[in-house]
This record gives C-alpha cells, structure tokens and sequence, in this order.
C-alpha cells in the first residue's frame, strides 16, 4: 500500500455526502487537502475539524465547477505549494427529478449535465496538465451503477454517468504512458444528500428510497477511492463497482418490509 502522508488531495464537493467521507478518510491517512463546494461554510467547517482532530492541512475555496472561468480562475490561482496536485477525486455531481423523460423538468437536465459531465471535465482539464508535467498523478471519478446501466425514469442521469465512464476510459487512454492514473468508482444507492437533492428537498421521498434495506455509506465509498489511491505505481483499478448487499442491479433490489 503507497502512503498518502502529505499527497495532495483535490476533493470536488466536498461538502456533503461522499466528498465529505473522502476527505476524513485522507485525512486520517495525513493527505493534504484542497476541498471545494458552493457552501463554503461547509466546506471551512469541514476543514477546521480535520485540523483538530488529524492536524490535516487544508486549501478550501468556494466553487462552482458550472462555471467554466471560475475553475479555470481558481484552479490556475492556487497557491504555489499546493499545485502539485497528486489525487483528484471528481465527485462534485447531483441527480434532479426522477420523471419520464417526456414529462421532465428541461432545467434539471441541464443542470445535471453542466455538473456531472462539463463540470468534470472543466476540472480535469485545469489540473491534469500539471500531472502530465510531473509525471504522475491519479484521476479517480465518481461514475455510478446508473453509467453502466439505464433505468426508468433517470435518462439525463443515467446519460451523463454513461458519459462519465466514456470520458474515464478515454482519459486513461490518451494518459497512458505518462505516470497518471485514472479510475472509476462506481456506486449503487448510498445515503447522502443525494436523493433530498434529487427529490428538491422533499426528505421523506428521499428516505423511501433507502426503505427496508441498508444503503451503503459515503465511508464505504471512501475506502473504496482510498483503495484505488493507495495501489503500487504499477498498478490501477480501472473501474469498481460497489452496491449494497440488498441491491443487485440499478432496479432489482431487496427490501424487508416492517
Ligand atoms: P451529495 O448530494 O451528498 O453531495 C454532492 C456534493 O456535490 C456536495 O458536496 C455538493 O456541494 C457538490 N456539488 C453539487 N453540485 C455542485 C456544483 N455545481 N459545484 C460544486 N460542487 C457541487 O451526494 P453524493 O455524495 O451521494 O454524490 C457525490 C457523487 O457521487 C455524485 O457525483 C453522484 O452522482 C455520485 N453517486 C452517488 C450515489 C448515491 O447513491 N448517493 C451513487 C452513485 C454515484 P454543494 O451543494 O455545497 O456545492
Ligand atoms: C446514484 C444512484 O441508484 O440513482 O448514482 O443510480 S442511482
């Protein structure tokens, strides 16, 4: 296993969820962070208790990876001794409205889009250059079973996961040979934020979604993103898929009833 002591760790949404549990997760193994979000009194609250309870060093700032200047700007305007950034974990995304495409919110889809694919790719763009440069460096994406598979009702999400795993494999091809990695951690249903996002803050039909059955955490996904980052240089997890024991596939799924 490679240490993560003072590796510098680029966490997108990191605010919540499972950004959040990889930043305590490197934390713990002493990385350094670079933690971005739209809340940032989130994100500072964040960075503040890593630096009490592991002494974790951390570069926050408020972003909105939509915002294709903003990322450029801020990740170009980092501080000298955190450019050399080694890990990027790409997690900042979110699903909005569960609908039959034909009676869909258009909004949420571009939402959806401009987040999960451009968003990603405007952060990817700014930072694996400098990786290239130095000759290492490892991408971690967050896809999601639904980039694998499409259900009913999540066409744009399911679209834009399946873009993230197009854009994952080509990145690794068009890196290879150059020292950076590049991996896909790909989950079922994890309890976050997601599904209060997804169901515009309604909590009570984002708890049905996890009703009869245990949800895997964002700290079962943390490790995960911890293993893939802690493999020897000669080796890379490509993809990893992670579900809950009670789901296997995007739609057939157990739930024990009351
Ligand atoms: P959460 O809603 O708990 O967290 C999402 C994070 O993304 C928040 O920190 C949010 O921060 C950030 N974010 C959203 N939009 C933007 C934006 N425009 N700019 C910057 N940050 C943004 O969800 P999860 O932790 O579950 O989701 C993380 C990733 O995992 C997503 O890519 C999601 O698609 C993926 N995933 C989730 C699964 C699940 O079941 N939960 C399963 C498979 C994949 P803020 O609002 O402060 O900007
Ligand atoms: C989020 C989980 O079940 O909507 O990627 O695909 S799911």
């Amino acid at each position: 296993m490679e240490s993560l002591k003072n590796k510098i760790v680029f966490i997108t949404g990191a605010s919540a969820g499972i950004g959040k549990a990889c930043a305590e997760a490197f934390a713990e193994e002493g990385a350094k962070l670079i933690l971005a979000a739209r809340r940032i009194s989130k994100i500072e609250e964040l960075a503040s208790s890593l630096k009490e309870k592991f002494g974790t060093e951390s570069f926050t700032f408020k972003l909105d990876v939509r915002d294709r200047k903003e990322v450029e700007k801020s990740i170009s305007a980092l501080p000298e001794s955190w450019k050399a950034i080694d890990i990027l974990v790409n997690n900042a995304g979110l699903g909005r409205g569960l609908n039959k495409l034909y009676e869909d919110d258009v909004d949420g889809w571009e939402e959806m889009i401009d987040t999960n694919i451009k968003g990603l790719l405007y952060v990817t763009r700014s930072v694996v250059p400098g990786m290239v440069e130095r000759g290492s460096g490892h991408v971690i994406n967050l896809g999601s079973i639904a980039g694998h598979e499409a259900y009913p009702k999540g066409s744009v999400y399911c679209a834009t996961k399946h873009a993230v795993a197009a854009i994952t494999r080509s990145l690794r091809m068009d890196l290879l040979g150059t020292g950076v990695r590049v991996s896909s951690v790909d989950p079922g249903m994890v309890e976050t934020e997601f599904s209060i996002v997804r169901f515009n803050g309604d909590e009570q039909k984002a708890k049905e979604v996890y009703k009869g059955l245990t949800p895997l955490t964002g700290k079962d996904i943390a490790e995960a993103i911890q293993f893939c980052a802690t493999r020897p240089p000669h080796a890379n997890i490509n993809e990893m898929i992670i579900m809950p024991s009670a789901q296997a596939n995007a739609f057939v799924i157990h739930r024990e009833s009351e």
